[in-house]
């Protein structure tokens, strides 16, 4: 049986959510050292980083330069997570105050982003002044945007110019008929455009952005809403032309409908796609590009680790408050922490998958409760998600996160949660947690799932169950 780091290097940490595989993501095999470093502690960019690294992002962007049928910024509850969505907005020094004292309570913020609640680029001068208070005050910070697109052409060299090396594009088409069902209209130069006509302007606006970015040596993700009956089949071919384009990254994500929140395609019933739909799609696209599937939807202001949202603690009135203070010879301190730690981890993963190498056997789903830094180090009653990896004889890989809150029917009572829960695990074998009390255990034992009690590093503790499994299945045919 391979051991494992089981320490965490952080003060303060209450992160949740995560996954550890170096094969899901971005494998690290697939870059080259300069890319390697460009990506290292961003969350997003490098699914290894998401354990360990926070972002912020700071809602100074209230307008928007086209209507998406999946958006509704007038609804903003502080439990829900989902772009667009916002409590405070924010002044350009506002957002640079926000940043200097959330950098002070969580050392492990790496990236600070703008990202709506509008589109940053149709609020250039305040997306700008914020990029640029926040370099003077932070410089170890990395600057991260994410657009629509439609002014993209016109502030690459501004982007450049700030250092600004992250830059996420919303694409969710390439065709314009198909565009058309997902933007009613476009304003451009002041002038509204609707139906074709708007999707033209636009798709043709993205693609020179992209091109422009690549040019500028600028690193690009790519975001893609994957909307089942409209754009399912085509995001395949959206993906090529992205990886023709040199974007670094292809991030698809499932549309959100929910009827309450009142956008087009909530109120007029447009499904969901299921968790299988968004992994096959994914896996599809995979063979082209790198696919990022541990993104979380994220407000428009949130704070932390990517599976927490700590932005109720930064409150402009608690921000009223406080006493800016940027201490970068600590944060120094606690990321030599995490490098070191990280560090541990790989070679513990290492040894892992030396020994599996050339193994066969069944494949199975296993789910995972942890609250960060690659760990499993959370109790199944406190797991508001579970981490997803697939697991066979030779290989472990992460596919997914699955949030209890999207399984669960209606209500907020036990009961409700507990089936939310069991159907979160659907097509799971085992649940791997710190700690799962007898209820628990009963409910997924019923449900067929196998509760099983362990703690330490990911990988090294999914492959110890799969030995387990498969070594009662030869005992069994003996
Ligand atoms: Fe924010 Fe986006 Fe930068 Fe990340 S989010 S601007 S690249 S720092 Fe990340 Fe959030 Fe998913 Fe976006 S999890 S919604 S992909
Ligand atoms: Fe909403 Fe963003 Fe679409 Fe604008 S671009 S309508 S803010 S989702």
């Amino acid at each position: 049986m391979t051991t494992a780091p089981t320490h965490t290097y952080a003060k303060n940490r209450t992160a949740s959510g995560g996954c550890a595989s170096e094969d899901c993501g971005v494998a690290s095999d697939r870059l080259d050292a300069a890319l390697q470093e460009r990506i290292a502690d961003h969350p997003c960019y490098s699914e290894e980083a998401h354990h360990h690294y926070a972002r912020m992002h700071v809602a100074v962007a209230p307008i928007c330069n086209i209507q998406c049928n999946y958006c509704n910024r007038k609804y903003d509850c502080a439990n829900e997570s989902r772009p667009g969505v916002v409590s405070e907005l924010l002044t350009p020094e506002e957002a640079a105050l926000k940043v200097l004292v959330v950098a002070r309570e969580i050392p492990q913020l790496s990236v600070v982003g703008i990202a709506g609640p509008g589109d940053p680029l149709a609020n250039p001068e305040r997306t700008f002044r914020t990029f640029e208070l926040i370099a003077e005050s932070a410089p170890d910070l990395k600057l991260c945007l994410s657009t629509n697109g439609l002014m993209l052409p016109d502030y690459v060299d501004r982007i450049k110019d700030l250092g600004i090396d992250h830059v996420t594009v919303t694409l969710n088409a390439i065709d314009p008929e198909i565009a058309a069902k997902i933007y009613p209209w476009v304003r451009y130069k002041g002038k509204y455009y609707r139906g074709l006509e708007g999707a033209k302007i636009l798709l043709d606006r993205q693609m020179e952005g992209l091109e422009a970015l690549q040019q500028a040596d600028v690193l690009c993700k790519t975001n893609s809403v994957l909307i089942p009956g409209i754009n399912d089949e085509h995001l395949v071919e959206v993906n090529q032309a992205l990886r023709d384009r040199g974007v670094f990254l292809h991030n698809i994500m499932p549309l959100i409908s929910a009827p309450e929140h009142g956008t087009y395609f909530g109120k007029t019933g447009q499904r969901e796609p299921s968790q299988a739909e968004l992994t096959t799609l994914q896996d599809r696209c995979e063979t082209h590009t790198n696919v990022m599937r541990h993104c979380r939807q994220c407000r428009a202001d949130a704070v932390g680790l990517l599976g927490e949202d700590r932005s109720l603690e930064f409150t402009k009135a608690n921000l009223a408050t406080a006493t800016p203070e940027y201490d970068m010879a600590e944060r120094q301190q606690v990321r030599e922490g995490i490098e070191a730690f990280r560090a541990a981890l790989r070679t513990a993963r290492a040894t892992v998958a030396r020994e599996r190498q050339g193994n066969t056997g069944l494949t199975v789903q296993v789910a995972i409760a942890t609250k960060g830094s690659g760990l499993i180090n959370q109790p199944f009653g406190h797991a508001k998600e579970f981490a997803i990896y697939e697991v066979n004889g030779s290989r472990i890989r992460f596919v997914g996160h699955r949030k209890i809150d999207r399984y669960r029917q209606s209500g907020y009572s036990e009961a409700a949660t507990e089936s939310g829960v069991v159907r979160a695990l659907d097509g799971c074998r085992a649940v791997l947690a710190s700690k799962i009390g007898p209820c628990s255990r009963d409910a997924l034992e019923q449900a067929g799932i196998e509760a099983v009690e362990t703690t330490g590093e990911i990988e090294v503790a999914v492959a110890n169950y799969y030995d387990q499994v498969q070594h009662h299945a030869v005992n069994a045919q003996a």
